[in-house]
């Protein structure tokens, strides 16, 4: 049983381990195509980021811009009240304007719309604005550190400018495109490299590490960059990933189990069609005679399996007993058979003991003592006692498993059960290695009967056969006897019981119980009366057809 255990594992490992492949095949490309899908969504996010930054700055300008037109052209130029009253004006209205004031040539504020300088200011860096003839940009760090970007524009006549202060706070997007706080690095410049502002904790990692978004503001020149730690934002994902991982095994799992557990019903598969025939009993005992040749008493029967189709044709078992064997349908078919015998003649073999009913078994059956439970399961509730069985198997075909097989020869004895060696003399196994297996019972193949009379070596093999069977304690069947002439030999060799065609054929299930009841009928008192050997002749003329 080792090497079938081992045999059964190894086959499952292999089949598991194709499995697994080929179920992680889709799972892996799924995570790579996953893992690309949120590489993707990362740099998206940080190009917008950027965008929406440059966006911001630029509509920025604009408005002051806007503002510093206005005064300029109000003619706004000096530190007189009514130009006072008019900066208020449109610091007031232009947001997020924080100051606008008159500056002197070098760079310090002469006056302001507040009515007085907000402290010192140092410049960190002056450049003109792309874009504008008069105008320039000023980055500047007031006294608190806080940086403002001031705008300047040159007064026309005059040494003097207007400028307005924006926080560079005003400068920075605060919410990503999503709305949500940004784990993101945002960094604004002028284009000549003045640090308006930053926004989070620049990565530090190398490059590949962050999606890096770089964006320059085309009419200001505004230098964006926006960068976020890759590993964060896959962490913020992993969730989905994870999700979208269980629900890609989840889907594979279920085709993989639906693909196993949904048989494919093929019309012209041949194992979906023995299913079928066994679901819908289409497999018959038939019954073929074993007369004692000595009495002219029936003995018992061997049953044959017939596949009875629903066109009403008869096939012989030649054609799917090795269907059965190869697909494992074949301990389900012989369990069936069983049991309908038992339903079928159980009540008149159970009646008389002496008869004995043989059944063919597969030599794989043996190779697992579930056979075991499965006979003893079947007669142990049958009128049938387990002493009258016969289990045939032949010598045909090589045994698998020696070792196995006569541990469950041995397990099928000790229920009562005793086992015949079929086809003796046809088989490559030897007859000493299959009388190893401890069987009670030869059955010689009609090959030995035919050629007994007629060929010296056949007949001196049959008397040996006989003499090794006796001296065994063994009992001896002659299949295929199809003359009285060949009868007189069996006889004559000592041989007692017999099956073929002169006695009868294998018989349909009622044919049978009728030849039981008129050979061996049972008395009032349900005792079998003296036989009548010269009716089995008569059931020659009933042929399996019939
Ligand atoms: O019945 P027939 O005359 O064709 O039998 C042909 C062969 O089929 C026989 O040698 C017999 O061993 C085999 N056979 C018949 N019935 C069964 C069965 O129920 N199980 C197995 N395994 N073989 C069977
Ligand atoms: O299991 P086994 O191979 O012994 O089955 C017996 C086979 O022999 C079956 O196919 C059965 O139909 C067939 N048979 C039974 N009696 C005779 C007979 O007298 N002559 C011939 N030719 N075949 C027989
Ligand atoms: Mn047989």
């Amino acid at each position: 049983m080792g090497t079938v255990l081992r045999g059964f594992t190894r086959r499952h490992i292999f089949a598991i381990a194709v499995g697994v492949l080929l179920a992680g095949a889709p799972l892996i490309a799924f995570d790579v195509w996953l893992s690309g899908l949120i590489d993707q969504q990362g740099q998206a996010d940080v190009d917008t980021s950027a965008q929406r930054a440059i966006s911001l700055a630029e509509a920025r300008v604009d408005r002051v811009i806007d503002v510093l037109d206005e005064l300029a052209a109000a003619g706004a130029g000096s530190c007189t009240p009514e130009n006072m009253a008019a900066m208020r004006q449109g610091a007031f209205e232009a947001f997020p304007i924080k100051e606008i004031a008159i500056i002197g040539p070098d760079g310090r504020a002469l006056c302001t719309d507040l009515g007085l300088p907000l402290g010192h200011r140092n410049i960190v860096s002056s450049e003109p604005l792309p874009g504008s003839l008069d105008t320039w940009i000023d980055v500047i760090q007031l006294l608190g550190g806080e940086r403002a970007v001031r705008l300047r524009r040159k007064l026309a006549g005059s040494a003097e400018s207007i400028g307005a202060l924006v926080p560079a706070i005003g400068f920075l997007p605060q919410l990503t495109a999503r709305g949500d706080g940004s784990s993101a690095y945002t960094r604004v410049e002028t284009r000549g490299g003045g640090l308006i502002g930053q926004l989070g904790v620049r990565p530090t990692a190398g490059a590949s590490a962050n999606f890096v978004s770089r964006k320059n503001s085309r009419r200001y020149g505004f230098r964006v960059e926006v960068s976020l730690p890759r590993g964060g934002f896959i962490a913020k994902h992993a969730g989905i990933e994870r999700l979208g991982m269980l629900v890609t095994a989840g889907v594979i799992l279920a085709l993989v189990c639906s693909s196993i557990l949904i048989p494919r019903r093929d019309p012209n598969n041949p194992v979906d069609e023995l299913k079928r025939a066994m679901a819908a009993g289409e497999f018959v005992p038939y019954y073929q005679p074993i007369v004692d040749i000595r009495s002219g008493q029936l003995r018992g029967a061997e049953v044959l399996v017939r596949w009875k189709k629903p066109d009403g044709s008869l096939v012989l078992p030649g054609s799917f007993i090795p269907l059965a064997e190869s697909s494992g349908l074949i301990r389900g078919m012989t369990r069936d058979l069983m049991r309908r015998v038992c339903v079928e003649a159980g009540a008149a073999i159970g009646r008389r003991p002496a008869l004995k009913i043989s059944f063919n078994f597969s030599g794989q059956l043996f190779s697992n003592d579930s056979i075991v439970k499965d006979v003893r399961a079947i007669f142990s509730n049958s009128p049938i006692k387990l002493s009258q069985v016969v289990l045939e198997v032949t010598e045909r075909d090589p045994i698998e498993n020696f070792t196995a097989t006569r541990q469950t020869i041995a397990a099928l004895q000790g229920l009562g059960v005793r086992i015949a060696i079929d086809d003796v003399g046809t088989g490559h196994s030897g007859l000493s290695y299959m009388l190893k297996l401890g069987v009670d019972i030869i059955k010689i193949d009609k090959m030995f009967v035919d050629a007994i009379g007629t060929d010296r070596n056949s007949t001196t093999i049959v008397e040996t056969l006989i003499d090794l069977a006796h001296n065994m304690r063994m009992d001896v069947v002659a299949e295929g006897v199809e003359s009285f002439e060949q009868v007189t030999h069996l006889r004559d060799l000592g041989i007692r019981s017999a099956q073929g065609y002169v006695f009868a054929p294998p018989l349909p299930g009622s044919a049978f119980l009728q030849l039981i009841e008129a050979i061996d009928p049972m008395s009032a008192a349900g005792e079998p009366s003296a036989a009548a050997p010269t009716r089995l002749a008569l059931a020659r003329n009933r042929s399996e057809a019939a």
